[in-house]
């Protein structure tokens, strides 16, 4: 028990931020929130303007005496605070991990060992590069960070959808991220790497190679949150009841399956809509379509050379492939909630690698040694002083007697006189816990060797998983990183960028490397790239056969004469396979035919084909001619998209140009169950790759 306050304390009333006394109600009732009808200072004091500061005289001068006007500007001038120094632009969603029980021979940890145990959790998406108000769409790593409030403390899992990364060591970070982020004369560009001290950077520091090369795929253009993987990067050791240990990689792996943009589509989203992702998130949410992932760990015994079939688990740029050492699931994670204040959540939320609990431990690789110690540090800064862990979205869902005190903004008001250890003041508490009692014992690991700026010799391989994905990956993945590859050294001005960037890519493939020389009107140059490599079939995205298509969205174009029976139907059948459905007409308001009436949620000039998974056009409109609709089903139908119509909608997509012949083109005359059986299963494909030789390489 906590020291009791002395008969002569007191201490202000347990009122919440916003000086509500009453305990925390339902849903939409959270005593932290705004109280009372009237507005206030924020002493609580009623206000009976706030349109017109204090003046002498209505055209005198303002007077100092204006307390509201002074509280109010300053508190504004006040508002922002620093953005993360990477992972600035990001979105969150809160929701829960539940358990399956497989993980219990490996780990002790309850919140992944314990069948059926639900664990609330909260999750931050981000890319790297970019400000806070950048685009979601830009080619970038996506971050992939989890906070689990377990019953034993708070988890962080703050991972990457790419399970490698550009430095072995973390001395080098900020390196990278000075090469990567815009240039420090102009301030140019934003969230990208299409820049010359990029590409000066990671073709200088080899070991970027294999990161380099997913950056390049699809992989850094996501298509949603929710259909993307994440990994954990790093090797853990998890330690079991019986105290045994292994060596673990984690996996999130999207249900929804891993799909990404083609990258002209994700060019023109960061114009016409800057917030795609977060928007498909919390639409999707709002929607009823949760995000989900199954956590999946590879487990490699605990050896001490710390390697598994000849890859060194401390080396953060190698990957195990999933042939090697499958993924074994181990439980759900669920995303059903968004957030209230993105300020109070999102922003605020501070993760850090070192936030663990028993049963889960931490390797000696250089890169997580790094983390462990940045993580922490960042947030002194970034939320003003050490007492970040008590804002609301990070406060651990177990009691907390820490022995911290005082410090900016201390909201706890800690009892006792004896704030030390040991005490007998306080009757000696807190006491220290045993291992039994959940504490966190670090294993004795033995440690010996010379004090040396070295890394291990096996670090010294960059280029051999480098060629394992490219050559791992599907052709049509194959052409878009070369066309990744042509478009940002394209945009690199240093011709010896371009050479040396070419140089290191004739030690990962011949053929990428001629085939981004021809692009660059430059010679290829020769190589020493790997010979034979078994290739990994698990890090093609393109999926074997037919995925739900939850949260995808699918846009409907039907103006006033459309047959509305028939959207209505075809709404409900996307609707019933988890999907959106986002009727477009010509200009908004409400088309109605007969009883039937449809809310018309984008007009011509509101959207682009961007936003629409597959794109189907009603019957009725068969006459109907709009140069942006025309340029909606052709950019449809250029990013190898699904499009459909039913009756003379055909008529529509011939005007446009659309060959109706075409793969992943589906006609009908009304929209009945095959029509739209067909519709969801081309979806579900993601995209119609057969197309892809037809409308996208170069
Ligand atoms: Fe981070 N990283 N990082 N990182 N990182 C931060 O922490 C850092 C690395 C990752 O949504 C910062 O709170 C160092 C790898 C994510 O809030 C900072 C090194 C991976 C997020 C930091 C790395 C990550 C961050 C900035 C090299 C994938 C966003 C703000 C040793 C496994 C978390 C903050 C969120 C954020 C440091 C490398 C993932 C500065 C020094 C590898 C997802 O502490």
């Amino acid at each position: 028990m906590p020291p009791k306050r002395q008969r002569d304390q007191a201490a202000p009333k347990p009122t919440s931020p916003t000086g509500k006394t009453e305990l925390l109600g339902t849903i939409g009732e959270d005593n932290r929130a705004q109280a009372g009808e009237f507005l206030t200072t924020a002493q609580g004091v009623r206000l009976p303007d706030t349109d017109h500061s204090l003046k002498a005289g209505r055209r005198g001068p303002t007077l100092l005496e204006d307390f509201h006007l002074r509280e109010k500007i300053t508190h504004f001038d006040h508002e922002r605070i620093p953005e993360r120094v990477v992972h600035a632009r990001g979105a969150a969603a809160h929701g829960t991990f539940v358990a399956n029980g497989r993980a219990a021979s490996v780990t002790k940890a309850p919140f992944l060992a314990e069948k059926g145990r639900e664990t609330p959790v909260f999750t931050r998406f981000s890319t790297v590069l970019g400000s806070r108000g950048s685009a979601d769409t830009v080619r970038d790593t996506r971050g992939f960070a989890v906070k689990f409030y377990t019953a034993e403390g708070n988890v962080d899992l703050v991972g990457n959808n790419i399970p490698v990364f550009f430095i072995q060591d973390g001395i080098k970070f900020p390196d990278i991220i000075h090469a990567g982020k815009p240039h420090p004369d102009r301030e140019i560009p934003q969230a990208q790497t299409a820049h010359d001290t990029f590409w000066d950077f990671v073709t200088l520091h080899t070991e970027a190679t294999h990161h380099v090369l997913w950056a390049m795929s699809d992989r850094a253009i996501p298509r949603s949150y929710r259909t993307m993987e994440g990994f954990g990067v790093h090797t853990f050791r998890l330690v079991n009841a019986d105290g045994e240990t292994a060596l673990v990689k984690f996996h999130w792996k999207p249900v929804a399956g891993v799909h990404s943009l083609v990258w002209e589509e994700a060019q023109i989203t960061a114009g016409a809509d800057p917030d795609f992702h977060r928007r498909d998130m919390a639409d999707g949410i709002e929607a009823g379509a949760p995000l989900e992932y199954d956590l999946g760990i590879q487990v490699m015994p605990d050896t001490e050379d710390e390697t598994f079939e000849g890859i060194d688990l401390l080396d953060p740029t190698k990957i195990v492939p999933e042939e090697l050492a499958p993924v074994q699931i181990i439980g759900r994670l669920t995303l059903d909630r968004n957030p209230t204040n993105y300020f109070a959540e999102t922003e605020q939320v501070a993760f850090h690698t070192g936030n663990l609990v028993p049963g889960i431990d931490v390797t000696n690789d250089p890169l997580m040694q790094a983390r462990l110690f940045s993580y922490l540090d960042t947030q002194l800064t970034r939320l003003g002083g050490p007492n970040f862990t008590q804002l609301p979205v990070n406060r651990p869902h177990a009691p907390v007697n820490d022995m911290l005190r005082d410090g900016m903004h201390q909201t706890a008001i800690h009892q006792g006189q004896a704030p030390y250890l040991p005490n007998s003041v306080d009757q000696g508490l807190p006491r220290v816990a045993a291992e039994e009692e959940g504490a966190y014992v670090h294993r004795p690991r033995h440690i010996e060797g010379e004090a040396v700026r070295a890394n291990p010799v096996s670090f010294d391989d960059h280029f051999s998983q480098a060629t394992l994905f490219y050559r791992s990956l599907s052709k049509v993945e194959q052409v878009h990183v070369v066309e990744a590859f042509t478009f940002e050294l394209g945009k690199c001005y240093e011709q010896a960028i371009k050479e040396r960037a070419l140089s290191v890519l004739a030690n990962v493939d011949e053929d990428l490397c001629v085939a981004v020389a021809a692009g660059l009107g430059l010679p290829a140059p020769k190589g020493k790239p790997a010979a034979e490599v078994v290739p990994s079939p698990a890090l093609s995205q393109i999926p074997p056969g037919p995925g739900p298509i939850t949260g995808r969205v699918i846009g409907i174009f039907a103006g006033p004469g459309a047959d509305l029976g028939g959207v209505e139907k075809l709404a409900n059948a996307i609707e019933a396979a988890g999907a959106i459905a986002r009727v477009i007409a010509p200009t908004g308001g409400v088309i109605a035919k007969g009883k039937t009436t449809r809310i018309v949620e984008r007009t011509l000039l509101t959207t682009r084909s961007v936003e629409f998974d597959a794109v189907v056009v009603a019957a009725g409109l068969g006459a109907f001619r709009d140069i942006k609709l025309t340029i909606l089903l052709q950019e449809a139908f250029r990013h190898c998209k699904t499009i459909a119509a039913w009756g003379d909608g055909d008529q529509v997509l011939t005007a446009a140009g659309i060959d109706t012949t075409a793969p992943g083109i589906v006609l009908g005359d009304k929209p009945v169950k095959t029509f739209t059986a067909d519709l969801i299963k081309s979806v579900g494909l993601h995209r119609v790759w057969e197309r892809a030789e037809l409308v996208m390489s170069s």
